[in-house]
């Protein structure tokens, strides 16, 4: 890992908070991710599960965490099962965590190796009820792959048939959507690293370089910064690119006259940041893209007040959708008439502006968060209007990450990264 070991008070009480909400006499399992398999014996970089890692800090393949509030064995309360690991293993394999390690990490004193699980977990579900299985109800998953936590449930429901099951999830996604301030803290790292990447963008895009280009002078400021790299695909798309909103090809040139919108942010410990900024190719903004950027940013300062303790996610979307049609009226792209001929299910203003404007932001970029239910304080949000002009050759996308505050106006995580026009522009044109 190349980030900086993280205070072990964030996954104990983490767990304390989870325990909390669990039934009497049960247990909950979280499994690791696999390491997927590429062709002979390649594999992607491992990836660990967000939930596990929450829990426990352990970002290590082959672990299992089992938490059993009510155990009859004080020392069954918090238990981790380890891949195995010695000296020698360790000069063929690299490090892993040895049990010393594993509590630093995690605070929990209990740890295993991975081959006596099933002798163990044998006689904890003797002394339990109910088993929370941890399966993903995120509301954008769309998963083909069978993962190790789906074996695991397979496997346990055969095996153990009589027991009750329950579902870690929706504890899950209200625990994780309140961040703690050691979470906000990561978050804002993130972004301070997505802050010196963007800077460096600013001297050096040009007309002629390559999306590419900027790609990698994103990478290299990343992980000089002790991230893995970008927190999600990085989407780079100049000109008429950006009207394609995943475009993630970032294989073309950057013509003098257009605009270039990134969505490109930094991981930090396996926390997301989430940045879009469109800038002029040629450090200049024609007068109409200027026009364009400045009601994009002009709703995404307007709309972003509204994020504050009891908004509902849909009724926001409701508010934001007015301020968008009244920039969109300003700007000739709509008019009158549209407006009052639109249909309530798609408004006039989904022409141009067609995404979400705000998602939970944490451990996933699309973190969890039940969306149904009042926004709180400590929320992290992503705020990212746009306006999207195919007819005219360019889209302006703008993006900050906010926390949302007890009393008040959210606070910005991306404050300090430049955003006003006139701002880029200076900054494009120091040479
Ligand atoms: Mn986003």
């Amino acid at each position: 890992m190349k980030y900086h070991a993280i205070n072990n008070t964030l996954f104990i009480k983490n767990r304390a908070r989870f325990k909390a909400q669990m039934k009497p006499n049960s247990i909950a399992v979280f499994n690791s991710n696999d390491i997927y398999p590429i062709s002979a014996d390649s594999t992607m970089p491992f990836e660990q599960h967000r939930d596990i890692f929450y829990l426990s800090g352990v970002d290590q393949e082959e672990s299992i965490l089992l938490l059993f509030p009510d155990a009859p064995k004080e020392k069954h309360r918090e238990i981790l099962f380890l891949k195995e690991t010695s000296e020698h293993i360790a000069i063929w394999e690299g490090e892993k965590l040895t049990k010393e390690k594993a509590f630093d990490t995690s605070g929990i004193k209990t740890v295993y190796w991975l081959k006596d699980f099933e002798k163990i977990f044998f006689e904890i579900m003797t002394q339990c009820d109910t088993i929370y299985f941890n399966t993903n109800e995120h509301y954008r998953s769309n998963v083909e792959t069978q993962t190790r936590e789906d074996r695991f449930i397979s496997w346990c429901k055969e095996k153990y048939p009589a027991h009750a099951v329950a579902k870690s999830n929706p504890i899950l996604q209200r625990l994780r959507a309140v961040k703690s301030p050691i979470e906000i803290d990561l978050i804002q790292t993130a972004c301070s690293i997505t802050e010196k990447g963007f800077r460096r963008l600013l001297s050096f895009i040009k007309p002629g370089v390559w999306e590419y280009n900027i790609e990698a002078e994103l990478l290299h400021e990343f992980i000089n910064n002790r991230s893995k790299g970008f927190a999600y695909t990085p989407i780079i798309a100049s000109g008429a690119n950006a009207n394609v909103l995943h475009y993630i090809e970032n294989n073309q040139q950057c013509k003098e006259g257009d605009l270039i919108l990134m969505d490109v942010a930094a991981e930090y410990a396996n926390y997301a940041s989430d940045l879009t900024r469109t800038i002029p190719v040629s450090g200049t903004y024609t007068e109409r893209q200027r026009a364009v950027y400045d009601a994009v940013l002009r709703v995404k300062n307007e709309v972003t007040n509204m994020l504050v303790p009891g908004t509902i996610w849909a009724d926001y979307h409701v508010e934001v959708g007015k301020v968008m049609t009244s920039e969109l009226l300003g700007l000739g792209l709509l008019d009158k008439a549209d407006v009052q001929k639109e249909d309530p299910d798609w408004p006039a203003y989904k022409k141009y502006f067609m995404h979400g404007t705000s998602h939970h932001l944490g451990l996933d970029t699309h973190d969890y968060g039940i969306l149904t239910e009042p926004m709180q304080a400590n929320m992290v949000f992503t705020v990212e209007p746009g306006i999207y002009i195919p007819d005219e050759g360019f889209g302006i996308r703008i993006e900050d990450d906010v926390v949302i505050q007890k009393e008040g106006t959210p606070f910005n995580l991306m404050g300090s990264i430049p955003i006003e026009a006139e701002e880029i522009e200076e900054l494009m044109n120091q040479s």
